[in-house]
């Protein structure tokens, strides 16, 4: 299988497993998903509203336009007013009109910036580390940390003339072999940062997406509402390089003490991986 034919099925997968998050499907996929956080249904309530100005600014915009442009027509024996190029009143309102509009705009959207920036008083941190080609996810001060990279499966029928059909693989290049497992009703704090070149933590669902950058340590945060566990994709939104669409992102979003009992499980055993590692005394 040629790139040139790849490139589609990637599309369509991607299309697929979004749509697969989202309660709704058809044209409903041409907006933005409202997600399950506080914060995600806040940006798509300000998307909303902003893209409602914009249509009938739009109606406004054009409707005037239409109408002057059959109403005074050439043929209708219309002249054109060379006298009246300038006029002050008119030139004061299409400057301060859009200016309150702009304003109006601002304020709900600078709010749900600073709530989007604001990481205190978080409940569980977590360090991400994009690299060439997946993600590092350590808890940190848990003693629990792991590589997330692209399912066996997925990794499998990507692969040139692998003869696998991506249409019978289950969430083709979305699937991870070891999802990031969080709380809900918990507000986790991401410390994103990169390995090698700009990578992307992208989870639609959760109003997220922040740059992960060498050298840089960017902050993100979310706290999935209590009644929406599950498991919620994403993907790596910087192009970063040749397998920049095979690392994907899959959280899974536990109960409080179903969380607390992975976690247990997963710093014993990491425990005992690192006894067994160290050298005899
Ligand atoms: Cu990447």
């Amino acid at each position: 299988m040629t790139r040139a034919t790849l490139a589609p099925l990637v599309l369509a997968a991607a299309a697929a497993g979004c749509g697969a998050a989202r309660a709704d499907s058809g044209w409903g996929l041409l907006n933005m998903p409202e997600g399950v956080t506080d914060i995600s249904r806040k940006i798509y309530a300000l998307h909303m509203e902003i893209f409602e100005v914009c249509v009938v600014i739009a109606i406004g915009v054009f409707a005037a336009m239409i109408w002057s442009i059959i109403r005074f027509r050439k043929s209708r024996g219309a002249i054109p007013d060379i006298t009246r190029v300038h006029n002050t009143k008119v030139e004061a309102i299409w400057t301060v009109v859009p200016v309150f509009i702009l304003i109006a705009m601002a304020v709900p959207s600078a709010r749900t910036l600073i709530e989007i920036e604001d990481t205190t008083r978080s409940e569980l941190t977590i360090k991400v580390t994009g690299f060439q080609w997946g993600w590092h996810y350590d808890y940190l001060d848990r003693g629990v940390a792991y590589y997330s990279r692209l399912d066996r499966r997925s990794d499998a029928a990507r692969q040139l003339l692998s003869g696998i059909d991506p249409y019978t693989v289950d969430h083709y290049l979305l699937n991870v072999d070891q999802p990031l497992v969080v709380p809900v009703a918990t507000k986790v704090r991401l410390l994103i940062t990169g390995a090698d070149v700009i990578h992307s933590w992208w989870v639609p669902d959760f109003g997220v997406k922040k740059d992960a950058i060498p050298g840089f340590v960017n902050e993100a945060w979310f706290n999935v509402d209590a009644e929406r566990p599950g498991l919620y994709r994403g993907q790596c939104a910087e192009l970063c390089g040749r397998d920049h669409g095979f690392m994907p992102i899959v959280v899974d979003a536990r109960p409080n003490p179903a969380f607390a009992a992975w976690l247990k499980a997963a710093a014993a055993k990491s425990r005992q991986a690192s006894a067994a590692a160290a050298p005899a005394p």
